[in-house]
């Protein structure tokens, strides 16, 4: 089995934590995508869509999607569970995750997007839209600061893939210039807590 990486996408590193949560040692081949590694035929004949992170399991099947990789790895190494225990916690679970990836780091991300100058000539970039986005995910940080109160953990009491997903989206942030506001003190000592675990920067 081995993960096909870019170690500095968010959407690869949600999937490292979740490994390095299970205790798993997955090797890692990193994908050049400056070189364009990702749209060589030998990886688009892996994945269609040139994209990581892609896991690659020993009988030669790929599993993309990050989500889709942590299900995989869920479901074949159930301990600890980062996607909740018993069917309520697990709907808990697959709501929060959602609500992560559409309302904190899909923003996060179109912000990179149509604002970087990495991008510029790779894709239309409409800066505007980027600049709305940067509007949006502020919105849904003073949204999930309240959603939070008196929780250690985005789901009950546990850590799960909604906080991967989450904390990745906030790294993520960062190197776009959103940062958490200081008066968001429910996210920011959320976020202390999940950056002090030996997994944050795997
Ligand atoms: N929905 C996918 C998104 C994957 C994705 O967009 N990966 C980006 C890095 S974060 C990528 O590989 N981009 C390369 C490209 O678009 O050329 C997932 O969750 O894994």
């Amino acid at each position: 089995m081995k993960l096909y990486d870019l170690p500095a996408s968010p959407n690869a590193r949600r999937v490292r934590i979740f490994i390095a949560e299970k205790g798993l040692e997955i090797p890692t081949v990193a994908v050049d995508m400056a070189k364009g590694e990702n749209k060589q035929p030998d990886y688009l004949a892996k994945n269609s869509l040139g994209k990581m992170p892609m896991l690659q399991l020993d009988d030669g099947t790929c599993i993309t999607e990050s989500h889709a990789i942590c299900r995989y790895l869920e479901e074949t190494h159930p301990e600890p569970p980062l996607m909740g225990r018993g069917p309520v916690e697990r709907a808990q679970v697959e709501m929060w995750n959602r609500r992560m990836e559409l309302e904190i780091l899909l923003p996060l991300i179109n912000v990179f997007a149509h604002t970087h100058e990495m991008w510029k000539g790779v894709h239309t970039q409409v800066g505007e839209w980027g600049e709305v986005c940067r509007e949006t995910a502020l919105a849904r940080l003073a949204w999930l600061d309240g959603e939070i109160a008196g929780r250690n953990f985005i789901v009950n009491d546990s850590y799960s893939v909604a906080d991967i997903t989450a904390q990745c989206a906030l790294v993520m942030g960062k190197a776009v210039g959103v940062r958490v506001p200081e008066n968001l003190s429910n996210i920011n000592a959320w976020f202390a807590g999940v950056s002090a675990r030996p997994t944050a920067r795997a």
